[in-house]
């Protein structure tokens, strides 16, 4: 199954149709979405009539509306998704890789530094898509996607727009 990732889109829907416009888009089956801001997700959603898992960032509406992270079982595979500030991501991605490790998840999933990163920590693969908006890191948004099938290692391809 082909998973896309997203992350911190800010509220520009521009960025998410930039991002759609990739090829490596186009047959994505489900996408993850992991927080600021969740009505990108929703749009997201709309116009891909795919199904999109989302958690609250740092930046969503406080109250409770959204999870604050969601395991996925999918194709053999659990997901850990979150936003990551609760975790300290800035500091560190021990925190999460317990979090993963606590959950029985394999993967871990989260966003909020707009940095990728594609990193295993002792048998769990974390993922940040980094910011299709706001990047840190380069000049271009960035997203993921990967291919999880049951018992075989998940194949990630790191993408810019
Ligand atoms: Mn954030």
């Amino acid at each position: 199954m082909k998973i896309g990732m997203v992350s911190d889109s800010h509220g520009s829907y521009s960025h998410i149709d930039l991002m759609l416009a990739h090829k490596e888009a186009e047959d994505v089956e489900l996408w993850l979405f992991a927080g600021d801001i969740a009505m990108d997700a929703d749009y997201l959603a709309m116009v891909t009539d795919k199904e999109v898992i989302k958690v609250a960032g740092n930046n969503d509406w406080p109250g409770g509306h959204l999870p604050d992270y969601e395991t996925v079982d999918i194709a053999g595979h659990t997901i850990l998704l979150t936003h990551g500030h609760l975790f300290g991501v800035n500091f560190g991605l021990n925190n999460l890789q317990q979090a993963a490790l606590d959950v029985g998840a394999d993967i871990a999933v989260y966003g909020h530094t707009h940095v990728a990163v594609e990193e295993i920590i002792e048998d769990v693969l974390i993922l940040n898509p980094g910011s299709i908006s706001r990047p840190r890191d380069a000049a271009n948004g960035s997203f993921m996607v990967m291919d999880l099938e049951p018992h075989k290692r998940p194949r990630v391809k790191r993408l810019r727009i």
